[in-house]
């Protein structure tokens, strides 16, 4: 089942889109999460592809939908887990990308879209395939080129996925490395798995200044402000700007610097520890208020 987000992704409709499309034409069949969040079913996404063609083609969204609401549906793709070997997925993207063959690694990666959601193609291929392409490059077992291959061809596949990421009226999060850093893959991970819960993402990427950071959250007021390092000196060289960061925004400091550091007493940030999918299924879990204020 997939929420908003995910739909929108999978069928390149707006969320604000897809919901005047259920009102207006009951061209959806959503059922509930323990949590009262809408869940759509393949079928519903079957739907909304038909429809969009038929649009596409030029008919008027009321006929398009009367003929997708009676199209005879194609059979569901098979459910997520019961068909995904994650471990099968990963081999097969290693030996693509690591023979230099980006087309064949990108096939891999769309039949994966098309059997699992992109919480499942993150958590159970990509991610785990970066960390150990990452140990056997440390171990000399790969070559540089073949690791920049590898994380620039995932890299640009991931900021594909993230297209319209900055759209809508979802919970507004400004993601950006800390200056000085350049692993921005987790970072991107992160945001794509926010996104595909709601949020709005505004995204600087690599190396970002800090007077930029400071810059942008007064502009954009994200609900959080995630920062990210591979090294916690990096969050220490922050100083006491890290502190004044904390008084005018919901901060939050990730990836593999955030477990490795302490904030000094009196910083107000969240720690994110985890991997970019559960930290991101926890976030959202709650609500970031604005702090009082310096
Ligand atoms: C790809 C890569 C690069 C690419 C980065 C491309 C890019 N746009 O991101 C390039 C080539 C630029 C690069 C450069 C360097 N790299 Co490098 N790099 C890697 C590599 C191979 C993969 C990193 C990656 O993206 N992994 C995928 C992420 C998602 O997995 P992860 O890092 O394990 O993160 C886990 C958690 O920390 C968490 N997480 C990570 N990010 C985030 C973000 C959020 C928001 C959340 C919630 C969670 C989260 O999720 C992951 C678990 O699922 C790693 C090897 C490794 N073992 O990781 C080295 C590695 C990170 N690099 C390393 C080094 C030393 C460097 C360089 C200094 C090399 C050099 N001499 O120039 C430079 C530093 C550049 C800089 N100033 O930042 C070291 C860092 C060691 C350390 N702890 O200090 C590593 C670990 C390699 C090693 N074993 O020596 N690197």
């Amino acid at each position: 089942l997939l929420r908003i987000g995910e739909l929108s992704r999978r069928s390149g409709i707006s969320p604000e889109r897809l919901r005047a499309w259920e009102r207006r034409y009951g061209l959806l069949h959503p059922t509930r999460s323990a949590g009262g969040l809408r869940l759509y079913s393949l079928d519903d996404l079957e739907r909304v592809r038909t429809m969009r063609a038929h649009v596409e083609s030029g008919l008027a969204a009321a006929e398009a939908a009367a003929l997708a609401t009676a199209a005879p549906r194609e059979p569901a793709a098979p459910a997520v887990g019961t068909v995904l070997d994650a471990t099968a997925a990963r081999t097969e993207l290693a030996a693509a990308l690591e023979r230099f063959d980006e087309p064949a690694a990108q096939a891999v990666v769309d039949r994966l879209l098309s059997l699992a959601t992109l919480d499942t193609l993150l958590a159970q291929v990509v991610l785990p395939y970066l960390h150990d392409l990452g140990a056997r490059w440390k171990a000399g077992d790969l070559s540089i080129a073949a690791e920049h291959f590898a994380t620039n061809v995932l890299r640009g596949r991931l900021l594909g996925l993230a297209r319209d990421w900055g759209r809508g009226d979802g919970r507004r999060a400004l993601l950006a490395c800390a200056p000085g850093e350049q692993h921005d893959l987790g970072l991107i991970a992160f945001g794509l798995a926010l996104r595909a819960r709601g949020w709005r993402i505004d995204f600087l990427g690599s190396d970002t200044p800090l007077p930029s950071i400071v810059e942008v959250a007064r502009a954009t007021q994200p609900e959080l402000l995630v920062l990210s390092a591979v090294r916690p000196q990096r969050f220490r060289a922050l100083g006491a700007s890290l502190a004044d960061l904390g008084r005018a925004h919901p901060v939050a400091l990730a990836g593999e610097g955030a477990r490795r550091f302490r904030p000094p007493d009196g910083t107000e940030v969240l720690l994110l520890t985890g991997d970019p999918v559960a930290e991101a299924e926890r976030v959202s879990a709650r609500r970031y208020p604005r702090p009082p204020g310096p």
